[in-house]
């Protein structure tokens, strides 16, 4: 049987100079691409799998577009119990091969939504099986909640200005409201980051219910739930959340500029996060009086994720700046100019006095 000890770290949480100097204010990197699996997911997943492995589950089967599917294989093996990982088409060679080295059987579906249903299947004929949600599950949030009890302890006496995450399916957002909640940091704003073809989670906000995307499009893939979690969209009605939509060159084009200042490599749905400042959107956020003025600080989540080499950043380049699709992306932020003045800020112009719309 496991020990009581997680299976996720406590990562660092340090000032970055080079994010600072952009946005004007001292920005934090809570860095969860240092978690033994290269993203936050086994903080959820971690908690998930070990209280199924007290109930004796004998097989973890998990949909992933590949971080989650990594954290159940990593958490089965020390667990010693079997990991099946669904993955959709998109997901990389290199994620699935190191899927395979923590002992995992790797299957491959079409998208995430079919993956999700094949395991979902899988585990309802065999009693003994757990499907491992990679959001959506109370388990998953209270471990994603130790992100905020971690930079309690590591912030002392201050408190972030605003926390900036990146939204897939929502569990991330609400690990991160419930443990504000617990450390009575009610009043900190979060910036859920999107990108656009993977924007269920502000599709879902505006329309004031659960929307379904019909296609995922982003290269954000891990970003690409087509449904948010019903909590997310709860949890964001009661908290200020704002959120915002990139597009994809915004998103990748942010990676290579954080490689190089803090040499650290994430994936697209990180280089989403990082948008916020590579993109000016938090100035904007505070001429537009949505954000405060006066910011203490920033706190940048930096999810981290596998689905990133060098080689793939070359690829993701060449794919994003094809001219055809440029054309797509300059029409698609004019859009996105006027979608991200939402009306999403009530709560916010209530807990921060800033003068939302
Ligand atoms: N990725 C999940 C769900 O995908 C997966 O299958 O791996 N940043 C990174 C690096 C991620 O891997 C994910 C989720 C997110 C952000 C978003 O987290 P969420 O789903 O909790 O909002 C669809």
């Amino acid at each position: 049987m496991a020990s009581d000890k997680p299976f996720h770290v406590v990562t660092p949480l340090r000032v970055s100079p080079h994010l600072s100097k952009l946005a004007g204010t001292k920005v934090y990197l809570k860095l969860e691409n240092t978690q033994p699996t290269g993203s936050f997911k086994i903080r959820g997943i971690g908690n998930f799998c070990k209280a199924m492995a007290e109930k004796g589950t004998k097989q973890f089967v998990c949909a992933s577009a590949g971080n989650a599917g990594l954290a159940t294989a990593y958490c089965a093996k020390l667990l010693e119990i079997p990991a099946t990982i669904f993955v959709p088409q998109c997901t990389p060679a290199f994620t699935v091969e190191r899927m395979k080295d923590e002992g995992a059987t790797v299957c491959c579906g079409q998208t995430l939504d079919q993956c999700k249903c094949t395991a979902q299947e899988a585990v309802k004929r065999n009693a003994d099986w757990t499907f491992v949600p990679p959001f959506g599950d109370p388990l998953i949030s209270d471990g994603h909640k130790t992100m905020v009890l971690e930079m309690k302890e590591q912030m002392g006496e201050s408190k972030p200005g605003v926390i900036v995450l990146s939204v897939g399916g929502g569990g991330m957002l609400c690990g991160v409201i419930q443990g504000l909640r617990e450390v009575g940091w009610d009043d900190v704003p979060i910036i859920a980051m999107e990108t656009w073809g993977a924007h269920s989670f502000h599709a879902s906000l505006k329309a004031g219910e659960l929307v379904t995307l019909p296609k995922i499009t982003s290269v954000a893939t891990t970003l690409g739930a087509a449904t948010v979690a019903e909590e997310a969209l709860q949890l964001a009605q009661e908290h200020c959340v704002i959120s915002q939509v990139v597009t994809d060159p915004e998103a990748v084009a942010g990676i290579p500029r954080f490689l190089d200042a803090e040499k650290i490599l994430v994936e697209p749905a990180c280089g989403a996060t990082l948008a916020a400042i590579y993109s000016g959107l938090i100035k904007t956020l505070q001429k537009e009086c949505r954000l405060p003025r006066c910011l203490e600080s920033i706190v940048i989540i930096v999810c981290g994720g596998n689905n990133i080499t060098l080689e793939e950043l070359d690829r993701l380049k060449d794919e994003l700046c094809m001219n055809h699709r440029m054309k797509e992306y300059v029409e698609c932020k004019a859009v996105l100019a006027k979608w991200n003045q939402g009306s999403f800020t009530a709560s916010l112009q209530k807990s921060t006095g800033a003068c939302g719309h």
